[in-house]
């Protein structure tokens, strides 16, 4: 390559080199890669100071301390066995019969999945996972597992943050090879908000597995079990684990709301044992599994069953430590925790909070207390960069209790209210969900059903429509797609069956499913779609990137077109990748082990006639300016 450089360069083409050309021409020593990865970062930055990046606000001052971490934590010491060496050693079985022999409650993260996406809508970089991951093995080792992937990661990562989902797993099981990675995957449908066929749903678990994924938290979002089954068997061809799911709605306590009674949950988590389940895991998506009723509902569960139990709450009503206490006390085998930084109200309830609830217990949970919070410190730090993402939620919500709204969609739906201008309605957003609920007969909501409720509500809202707006009159409107999929039974069918009336009024002369969508959907034609992306990428596409695009066409092309454009932009610090830089400022971005490319932004002029900005950065010590459009 230096030769080419050498050969290709004007200078010495053109017969003018002499002996000092080599030491004046440093970028004689760049290699093309190099300079295409420097110029595409540049363009990057270039347009993120100019313009912005979607819909985050610009700040003229940097808002965020520098974050300063230093792993100072010793090797795993030899005798230490963990989750991840128990399953790798003794299988399945092995790690069931390790869980249940535990006296202590196990620890499951979420730091780096939910919490995450349940505070700031999923916008957690690689970048920051990475600077802590092999530390907080170490730091930890005596958790269950780190929940670390699916949910929304994996359209966010493609579609907001110009990151590949696979490699986020790749690079964080490197430097976590003894720590039980757990993903949440919505059943049928995958990754995704539609149902697709079986065999993208085998293909998709079983890459998964091979990229290193060891406990698979299924869930349907209507807790049907047609709907999971597929799903847990292929987890069981894998040999990992297979966690089926039962998402928690209503209050089994409440005598007068029992569509959802103790029973039913009993009943389908003996299904879902008898389906192949390893561990069940009762989701409490919107955080309203009150104390007692958590400790009816693991005493039964626990009574019931072989196989151990694995709870997961929201702390939006800030009654999840008790939660959670009274369930240890029923026996719980695992519960889901977050770093204190990343806890709280939307988010799991505190990993350090629920040490200390439980002093003296003795279920307390087995972890270093001095290494959890050391750890932590790191998520102090980090947090301010998302807070543009935030939902803005600063204290308990108990409202929850009435609206059902997942952790997860109140950040997501809040973006979307604001995109659709019903930003400073959120309160009549939140009764409107709630009444929607209603109208579907009390549905169990999480991704996708959630999105249904919330669509509908937002459409409603849009349209001034009240619910009886809709029963005299329904006919006229043009529901939102997603309403219309649901009942026309695409994502299954809901506890109770369908409203009739509402159900004729939204689907007009359209036939409703009664069976699994997935026994009628055609196999998907691997090879086919190999060939038609191959086209559309210009390179012989992988098995995960073919799996991508299956799962999501569009958002996948656009980021393959953005990081052809823009190359290794998961390289850049956080604040620079959401805000670019400001005049003066200094950005160090580590292109490689050892190779650092040093970026000083020196001026920018004021844009031309058509709009056009000149950026004068020095790049290494170097001068070198680029254009950008301003599209203000
Ligand atoms: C998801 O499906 O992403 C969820 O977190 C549901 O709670
Ligand atoms: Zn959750």
């Amino acid at each position: 390559p230096f030769m080419l450089n050498v050969i290709d360069n004007p200078t010495f083409q053109a017969g003018e080199a002499n002996t000092r050309f080599i030491d004046n021409t440093p970028s004689l020593f760049k290699f093309p890669d190099d300079t295409q990865q420097e110029a595409k970062m540049l363009k990057y930055i270039g347009n993120t100071t100019v313009n912005g990046f979607a819909d985050v606000a610009q700040h003229s001052k940097k808002y965020y301390p520098d974050v300063e971490f230093q792993d100072n934590f010793k090797p795993l010491p030899k005798n230490i066995v963990t989750a991840k060496d128990v399953l790798d050693t003794k299988g399945v079985k092995g790690l069931q019969e390790w869980l249940l022999a535990q006296k202590k409650v196990l620890l499951t993260d979420t730091t780096m999945r939910d919490a995450h996406q349940s505070l700031f809508a999923t916008r957690m970089r690689t970048k920051d996972m990475l600077a802590v991951a092999g530390a907080s093995q170490k730091a930890m080792p005596e958790l269950f597992s780190y929940e670390m992937w699916g949910g929304a990661t994996f359209d966010v990562a493609f579609r907001f943050l110009n990151e590949n989902p696979w490699d986020r797993l790749r690079k964080l099981r490197k430097v976590m090879p003894r720590t039980l990675f757990q993903m949440l995957f919505r059943g049928s449908n995958a990754v995704g908000y539609q149902n697709y066929p079986d065999n993208v749903i085998r293909e998709f678990i079983l890459e998964a597995a091979k990229s290193g994924i060891d406990v698979f938290r299924i869930f349907d979002s209507l807790n049907w079990i047609p709907q999971m089954e597929k799903s847990i068997q292929a987890v069981k061809e894998t040999g990992k684990i297979a966690e089926a799911t039962i998402c928690y709605t209503g209050d089994i306590m409440d005598p007068n709301r029992q569509k959802y009674d103790l029973n039913y949950y009993r009943q389908l988590a003996l299904d879902l044992q008898s389906t192949g389940a390893d561990i069940i895991a009762i989701k409490d998506m919107a955080g309203v599994l009150k104390p007692e009723g958590a400790y009816e509902l693991i005493s039964t569960l626990k009574d019931a069953l072989d196989i151990p139990v694995h709870l997961h709450t929201h702390d939006t009503t800030g009654n999840g430590i008790f939660t959670y206490a009274r369930a240890v006390e029923a026996g719980v085998d695992v519960v889901d925790v977050a770093a204190s930084a990343l806890s709280g109200t939307t988010s799991q309830p505190s990993m350090s909070s629920l040490y200390y609830a439980l002093a003296h217990n003795d279920r307390q949970p087995a972890i270093n207390i001095n290494n959890v919070e050391a750890i932590n410190r790191y998520w102090q730090g980090v947090r301010p960069y998302y807070q543009d993402f935030s939902n803005g939620m600063t204290g308990p919500q108990t409202d929850i209790y009435q609206t059902q709204m997942p952790g997860g969609q109140y950040s997501n739906l809040q973006q979307q209210a604001k995109a659709v201008g019903l930003g400073d309605r959120w309160e009549e957003v939140k009764d409107m969900y709630a009444t929607v609920n209603d109208m579907f007969g009390d549905i169990i909501k999480v991704t996708p059903s959630s999105k249904v409720v919330g669509d509908m509500a937002l459409f409603m809202m849009e349209n001034n429509l009240t619910p009886d707006d809709v029963y005299d009159h329904g006919e006229k409107y043009d529901f939102p797609d997603s309403v219309i999929n649901f009942f026309a039974g695409n994502i299954g069918q809901p506890v109770g069956g369908f409203p009739k009336k509402l159900q004729k009024i939204i689907l007009k002369d359209h036939k409703a499913l009664t069976v699994r969508p997935g026994s009628l959907a055609k196999p998907v034609d691997f090879e086919a779609v190999k060939t038609k992306l191959q086209d559309l990428i210009g390179h012989e596409p992988n098995h995960q990137e073919v799996l991508s695009y299956i799962m999501y066409p569009k958002v996948f092309l656009e980021y393959m077109q953005s990081h052809k454009t823009y190359g290794h932009i998961s390289l850049l610090d956080t604040p620079t990748f959401f805000q670019g830089m400001r005049l003066g400022e200094t950005v160090n971005i580590e292109l490689a082990k050892g190779k650092t490319m040093i970026v000083k932004l020196n001026q920018i002029s004021e844009p031309d006639v058509d709009g056009i900005r000149t950026l004068y950065f020095s790049i290494n010590g170097q001068n070198q300016e680029i254009t950008v459009k301003d599209n203000a």
